[in-house]
């Protein structure tokens, strides 16, 4: 059991570690608001007007200096002999949320800016504040509100918002984004990825109101250290010392006050004697909160998460992950996924599958993968796309990298089926590499102690013929991920049930990937590449290489559909799809599905 003061130092150092995140964010005008969806919004999704912009003539002029009246005025002939070369309202039209490339047949592979635009009306009362939230732009955003810049954001799956209370009209308001998706080599993700680089505003758009008065910030959560506790923090604004904010859950019959300190925060502990989170029963309790006018409600989730030599405990007792990876592509259409049933789809695949983990690579889902992978109890893997060589030497995109570790972690704190945040994917041995990683790992922990912290890492010993688990980040970090390709990268499929695995930590560690591709329908023998049995053998072979590993945790294979990738040219199988999927894209099932769905059943949690 915690003392009392070793308590009140965890909840400090939960909040002393957050306010960079919360507050205005001075270069951005960004905003973290906690659970939009418990507030009353007005959605700006459907189709909007929209300009491609290949040079960026909307931006800069041609001395290439930012123009005063770039597109974002909207401007419109005032007199016939005027002379003005853009036109929104007879330009072309896209669907908001949804990514350009899989709308529009002549931006496929279209990387760079287009001009989306839209207007709106709202009605707003003096005691009630405005934000404009943004589930996901990918991955320059430039915001432009009746001709005035409010905002920018730069990542492509972190969600934001921007305070628009005293910008708006009642009626007919410009909202004009300039959105570019260019990759770029010191981005986040670097230049090169093996997934489609979608661009667009690929996440809803809200007006959320709130009263003047609100909560737009808190962190509930079990205590690590003991089940009989739930402690946690609000923050609210105008931070008015004193104030009292009210935490309840009717069905734990626990009502709280606490008081606002100076720094417009309530912190919180109560005892209580909750039913825990579990795959098995995702059991999830109805919390209020309520500062002045202002009330909240969200769906929380109890649980703990720890780790013990090479197990991994939920609730204290030791659970394997038997998980599988997911691409945000939506099933049947592709693209990016726009909507709870598409998730609701790859979820279920996930559970037929037998799965009690998702890992939702590579970047942060969007906010409804998270919420009903919790509400189905899966547990959730969910990471940055620090992926392969970012420039790891250079401070600007560590500084990105961390920006968006914040936002997920921001966005996701509250959900109990998040279980671990990963930090990186395959990346290279090196200094300047180690220290990134290590800042980041560190960052996490000090945002959140109620999670495990993981990184998808690559063997890169032998040791006697064995695989050795040595990267140097392994003693950071709390699990370890592995990607490992036996039979696909390397060795045939039967050379992998012999490997011997063996690591120089002490720690639970996770298959984060393992696999091989294959075309669905087409069959063949096994050693015929692209076939289902080919696939299928991969797996096979592979689930016993797992076996003989005693450190094992876990595995999420790769991956449970086949998704977009501008790497795969071979035009007749793969057709600009990576081909590891279980499932088509067309939601047909291909043998290796069965195979790990019979691995799993025989697992008991
Ligand atoms: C990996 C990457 C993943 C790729 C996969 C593949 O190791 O982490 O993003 O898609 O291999 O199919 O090559």
């Amino acid at each position: 059991m915690p003392t009392f003061s070793k308590l009140i130092v965890c909840l400090l150092l939960f909040v002393l570690a957050t306010p960079v995140l919360n507050a205005q964010d001075q270069e951005q005008q960004t905003y973290i608001l906690q659970n939009i969806q418990g507030r009353h919004t007005q959605t700006l999704d459907g189709l909007w007007s929209i300009i491609v912009d290949p040079l960026e003539n909307g931006y800069y002029n041609y001395r290439w200096q930012p123009r005063g009246d770039g597109y974002f005025m909207d401007r419109q002939m005032e007199d016939p002999s005027e002379l003005i070369e853009y036109n929104f309202d007879t330009d072309e039209l896209l669907m908001v949320p949804g990514d350009w490339n899989t709308q529009s047949e002549k931006l496929y592979y279209y990387e760079g800016t287009v001009w989306y635009k839209t207007n709106f009306d709202a009605v707003l009362h003096e005691d009630q504040e405005l934000y404009l939230h943004f589930g996901a732009i990918n991955y320059e955003a430039k915001v432009y509100l009746n001709g005035e810049k409010i905002g920018e954001h730069v990542g492509g799956y972190t969600s934001f918002s921007i305070n628009v209370t005293g910008k708006i009209k009642p009626q007919e308001n410009l909202l004009v984004i300039k959105v570019d998706n260019k990759r770029k080599r010191e981005a986040i993700p670097t230049i090169n990825t093996d997934w489609w680089n979608y661009g667009g505003i690929t996440r809803s758009v809200k007006l959320v109101y709130t009263p003047k008065k609100h909560i737009y910030d808190y962190f509930i959560q079990l205590n690590p250290d003991d089940k009989n506790e739930i402690i946690g923090w609000v923050k609210v604004q105008p931070a008015n010392f004193g104030e009292e904010v009210t935490l309840s859950i009717q069905e734990l019959g626990s009502t709280i006050q606490s008081k606002v300190n100076d720094q417009g925060i309530a912190l919180f502990s109560l005892q209580a004697n909750p039913e825990l989170w579990s795959p098995k029963s995702p059991k999830l309790y109805e919390v209020m909160l309520s500062y002045e006018g202002d009330k909240l409600v969200d769906e929380i989730g109890f649980r703990t998460i720890s780790t013990k030599g090479s197990k991994i405990f939920l609730n204290g007792e030791p659970v394997f992950f038997k998980g599988i990876s997911i691409h945000e592509e939506a099933p049947f259409k592709t693209g990016r996924v726009t909507s709870v049933e598409e998730v609701r789809v790859l979820l279920g695949w996930a559970k037929e599958l037998g799965a009690n983990f998702v890992r939702l690579a590579h970047y942060p889902h969007n906010e409804e993968m998270v919420r009903e992978a919790e509400r189905m109890g899966l547990m959730v893997w969910s990471e940055i796309p620090v992926y392969w060589t970012v420039l790891f030497d250079n401070e600007a995109t560590y500084q990105n990298a961390e920006q968006q570790l914040e936002e997920m972690i921001a966005r996701d704190k509250n959900r109990a089926g998040v279980v671990m945040w990963s930090v990186a994917n395959e990346t290279p041995l090196g200094d300047a590499r180690l220290e990134f990683l290590t800042s980041l790992v560190v960052r996490a922990k000090s945002l959140d102690h109620t999670r495990l912290i993981t990184a998808a890492l690559e063997i890169h010993s032998r040791k006697k013929g064995e695989n050795f688990i040595d990267d140097p980040l392994g003693r950071y970090v709390d699990v370890i991920g592995i990607n490992s390709y036996c039979g696909w990268y390397g060795g045939t499929p039967d050379s992998c049930k012999d490997i011997k695995w063996e690591s120089a930590y002490d720690k639970p560690m996770i298959v984060s990937e393992f696999g091989g591709g294959a075309l669905q329908g087409l069959h063949g023998k096994e050693n015929e590449r692209w076939t289902e049995e080919y696939q299928a053998s991969v797996y096979r072979n592979n689930i016993e290489m797992l076996k003989n590993i005693d450190f094992l945790a876990g595995t999420s294979p790769w991956i449970l559909m086949d998704f977009r990738s501008h790497r795969r040219h071979l035009k007749r199988i793969q057709a600009d799809f990576n081909r590891k999927g279980l499932i088509s894209e067309q939601g047909v099932k291909k043998q290796a599905f069965h195979i790990l769905q019979d691995y799993y059943s025989t697992i008991e949690f």
